[in-house]
């Protein structure tokens, strides 16, 4: 029996409904999610400052790609292929660490931290070492949020670029550390990751401690645009922009990325169980303590929050057709000391048992999915309007780039 293309199963799928199981979890969609989605957009990788000083690096696995992402001697931050250019070892295989040169760990061949090859004992007098420096990924660092693509020529990041830029400025991003970070992999397909992440129906069931301070409204997740919020949003961003914060919903034309600003409940501070700030010193130049929170998604990987006192960011990775690593990381002003100005229990509190319990309920939505008797059911446009959107973004972007490619005509 031959299987159904994925363009096949994408042409026949009904907008407005969950995808049929194939999508979710054939092998084959998982490939070909890796090489149109994954191999070929931007990707969040780190917050700039997992790698604060020359010489710290951090790795990630992008599907069958190892990178590695360092900052230089020059203070900018690269990615390479984790890759040795004499026999293919993993360069580094730790998660993160700090060298002054790359070292390969088989017969040590040594790279600059620009990728250069520097050292390699016993190669001949013939041997030119410029033609083995690392292979470079694409990498930029958008105040303080490093993304990186694979693919050889990376769509357009200039639509993002300056907006992102204005709206994290004043998160002060660049003045953060890492207080906490927590990477968990998630039995489910990373398309059921993403999905639960953009809505907030199943919020007042799964998330007691989240709701305490976020609103499950759905127009705090999905907005069409800048005039559909509701007057209390309006009234919050009048409020930010007049104190120099840009907060008014933003979104690409085809909603890959969004950022909204959106006030917590009962003019809470942070996510927290009392909803007062957890962290004492400030980050950035936030003019109030109840700013709320400023989110941001962009498909295919990352969400995030960022709020008057810590930020929580989010990367996304598929494992397999039914295994996604989700890594957050709790930023913090790089001053603020833990035990003084924050105590980790609290900082981390909410988030830590919000992803716990989206675990599950990802984990639980892929085993019904795998189940013969699935059947996809329809979205509500009031509650997962975001989902929707995310559908349509996935389907419209792999229809396209599976299309047969138009033969010249003759
Ligand atoms: O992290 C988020 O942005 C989403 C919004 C709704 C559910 N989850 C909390
Ligand atoms: Fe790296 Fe040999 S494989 S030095
Ligand atoms: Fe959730």
């Amino acid at each position: 029996m031959t299987q159904t293309s994925t363009a096949d199963m994408i042409a026949a799928r009904v907008p407005g409904y969950a995808l049929t199981r194939d999508l979710y979890c054939s092998e084959q969609t998982f490939q070909d999610d890796l090489e149109n989605i994954f191999y070929r957009e931007w990707l969040f990788a780190i917050p700039s400052c997992e790698v604060p000083k020359t010489g710290n690096f951090a790795t990630m696995q992008v599907g069958a790609y190892p990178v590695v992402i360092v900052r230089g001697a020059d203070g900018r931050i690269r990615a390479f292929h984790n890759v040795c250019r004499h026999r293919g070892q993993r360069l580094c295989s730790k998660a993160n660490g700090s060298t002054p040169k790359l070292v390969c760990p088989y017969h040590q061949w040594t790279y600059d931290l620009d990728g250069k090859l520097v050292y390699a004992r016993d190669m001949g007098d013939d041997f030119d070492a410029s033609k083995y420096g690392l292979k470079p990924v694409h990498c930029i660092d958008l105040a303080g949020m490093v993304f990186v693509c694979l693919a050889q020529v990376p769509p357009p990041i200039s639509d993002l670029a300056p907006t992102l830029m204005r709206y994290l400025a004043p998160s002060g991003l660049t003045d953060a550390k890492i207080a906490f970070s927590s990477t968990i992999v998630e039995n489910g397909n990373w398309k059921l990751v993403i999905e639960n992440n953009r809505e907030c129906y199943h919020c007042g069931g799964s998330h007691p401690s989240l709701c305490r301070t976020y609103s499950d409204n759905p127009s705090m997740t999905a907005m069409d645009g800048p005039d559909s919020a509701s007057p209390d949003i309006l009234d919050h961003w009048k409020r930010c922009e007049a104190a120099g914060l840009p907060s008014r919903f933003v979104n690409h034309p085809d909603m890959q990325w969004r950022l909204a600003r959106i006030p917590l409940l009962n003019n809470a501070e942070s996510y927290t169980l009392s909803g007062k700030a957890a962290v004492k010193r400030p980050m950035g130049t936030m003019p109030f303590n109840d700013a709320g929170s400023l989110l941001f998604f962009h498909y295919p990987n990352t969400w995030n929050h960022f709020l008057g006192d810590h930020a929580i960011v989010f990367r996304v990775l598929p494992i397999s057709p039914t295994e996604t690593q989700v890594t957050t990381n709790w930023l913090v002003h790089k001053d603020a000391v833990e035990g003084v100005d924050y105590d980790i229990e609290d900082l981390t509190h909410v988030w830590l048992h919000t992803n716990d319990e989206d675990r599950q309920v990802v984990e639980e939505n892929q085993k019904g999915i795998l189940s013969p008797a699935y059947e996809p059911g329809p979205y509500s446009t009031i509650q997962e309007e975001g989902v929707i959107q995310f559908i349509d973004w996935y389907c419209g972007t792999m229809a396209q780039r599976l299309s047969p490619k138009p033969i010249a005509a003759e």
